[in-house]
């Protein structure tokens, strides 16, 4: 992509209503556009973000074995009525009527969609398990959106949900599903520690929400400091064998979000020097509910003796579009972003610092030829700005690797890399870049 060419509006002064810096840097970058109070365009640069989230939490689904499917936005009210949840979710759930009066909403999760397409269908416990899942935007009308992104009123999730037969088989699943958050995060460059958590309107008495360590963060928790230190199962691992070990390792240390904290435990399990009480960013949350909607909705299935029974299930949220501010959080300096290359929108930059330089120009067309041709994503800075603007976008839009190409370093046959997570630069031959990131 030629910079000259893209759509990349970049913001030189700071937004004043921008209280944390992942919102700041997101405008400021031409990532995304408020529309309205909790509502954003996602702007070229955001999209392509977003997209690389969303791709990797797909593959981490299919992985487990959880299969996409894509529910509407719009769900009618009636659905609501069998859980008894049109009520009593409250002021949060948009709802709307159409030209005939019917009752509509637009969701802000989707159990009870998913269980009416279960119930239609899944009649008999042969068919289970099985993980439905799909990336879809959801509209919560929060009392107080704030920090972008990070707290929208529209917002893009990857919502899951299981049926199982029993409470054994279900938590079989919420496994798989703990284990494939895990992997997620991990792939974002995220440290997410999964902590005992509430389970608020989903419902249920199991819960963990997967949480990124932040000041700037709205929940509260306390964990053993050795929880951070805990490794993530590589991409070998096994989802239909016993994944208990790895579900224990993890959840023996403590870890839990202020609203089930146990201060006493805290102290009795947890050494002094291991104590840390911090904020976090929730950036996922599953949830075991038991036969919560498949009592009141009629989801049975006929076990193997032959009797009907509702089915026990989970649903499991992770917030794309929030993870999009958090991954900011947890990756810039006073310069700007610092993508993690698994997500960041494109992989290398080429800074011409002499455009309209004969020489320099062929050098950057070329390198550019190349890296396309190697199947790198690459931007290509060909705009007129002096070479110190062009430094300043390059840090403040994050893309991991800048190439800069001036005369300077021409005249000896070399470019200059620049790493943009620690800063280290090195000189080579445009060969020798090429081959350097095409690898
Ligand atoms: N049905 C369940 C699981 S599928 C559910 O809705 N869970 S949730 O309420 O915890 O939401 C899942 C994830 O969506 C959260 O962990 C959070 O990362 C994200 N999320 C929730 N509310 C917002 C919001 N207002 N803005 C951005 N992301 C949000």
């Amino acid at each position: 992509m030629r910079l000259s060419r893209f759509f990349l509006p970049i913001l030189k002064e700071n937004p004043k209503e921008a209280e944390i810096v992942s919102h700041r840097l997101m405008l400021r970058a031409g990532m995304m556009r408020q529309e309205a109070a909790g509502i954003y365009a996602w702007l070229p640069l955001g999209f392509r973000v977003l997209k690389k989230i969303e791709q990797i939490v797909r593959e981490e689904q299919d992985r487990a074995g959880a299969i996409e499917l894509l529910m509407p936005t719009l769900q009618l009210a009636d659905l609501w009525r069998e859980s008894g949840r049109y009520d009593a979710y409250g002021p949060e759930m948009l709802r709307i009527s159409d030209r005939h009066k019917r009752e509509l909403l637009y969701g802000p999760t989707n159990e009870e969609m998913i269980t009416e397409i279960f119930r239609a269908y899944v009649k008999s416990y042969k068919n289970l398990p099985l993980n439905l899942y799909h990336i879809q935007w959801k509209f919560r009308d929060e009392q107080r959106p704030r920090f972008g992104v990070m707290r929208g009123r529209e917002f893009l999730m990857k919502d899951a949900y299981s049926f199982d037969l029993n409470e054994a088989a279900a938590r079989v699943s919420y496994n798989k599903m703990f284990v494939a958050y895990l992997r997620t995060f991990a792939r974002m460059g995220l440290k997410a520690i999964p902590m005992r958590a509430e389970t608020g309107p989903i419902g249920g008495d199991l819960s963990h929400e997967f949480i990124v360590l932040a000041e700037t963060g709205e929940s509260g928790v306390y964990c053993n400091r050795d929880v951070l230190e805990l490794p993530v199962p590589g991409e070998d691992v096994d989802y239909d064998g016993d994944l208990t070990p790895v579900i224990k390792q993890w959840t023996s240390l403590y870890a839990a979000t202020e609203d089930v904290h146990d201060a006493a435990r805290f102290e009795r399990e947890v050494p002094e020097d291991k104590r840390v009480h911090t904020r976090g960013i929730e950036v996922g949350q599953i949830f075991y509910f038991g036969t919560k909607y498949s009592d009141s909705m009629k989801a049975l299935v006929a076990g193997p003796d032959g009797v009907e029974v509702p089915i026990h299930g989970g649903s499991y949220g992770v917030g794309v579009s929030r993870l999009v501010g958090a991954i900011i959080e947890a990756c810039h300096d006073d310069a700007g972003i610092k993508w993690p290359e698994s997500v960041a929108p494109f992989t290398a930059v080429i800074l011409n610092l002499k455009q309209g330089d004969e020489a320099v120009d062929a050098a950057c067309e070329k390198l550019y030829r190349d890296f396309k041709a190697k199947g790198v994503d690459v931007l290509y800075d060909d705009t007129d700005q002096r070479a110190g603007a062009k430094f300043a976008a390059a840090d403040l839009i994050g893309i991991p690797w800048q190439i800069m190409v001036g005369p300077k370093g021409l005249s000896e046959g070399k470019v200059e890399i620049k790493r943009r997570s620690d800063g280290s630069r090195e000189t080579m031959s445009p060969a020798d870049a090429v081959a350097r990131l095409a690898g």
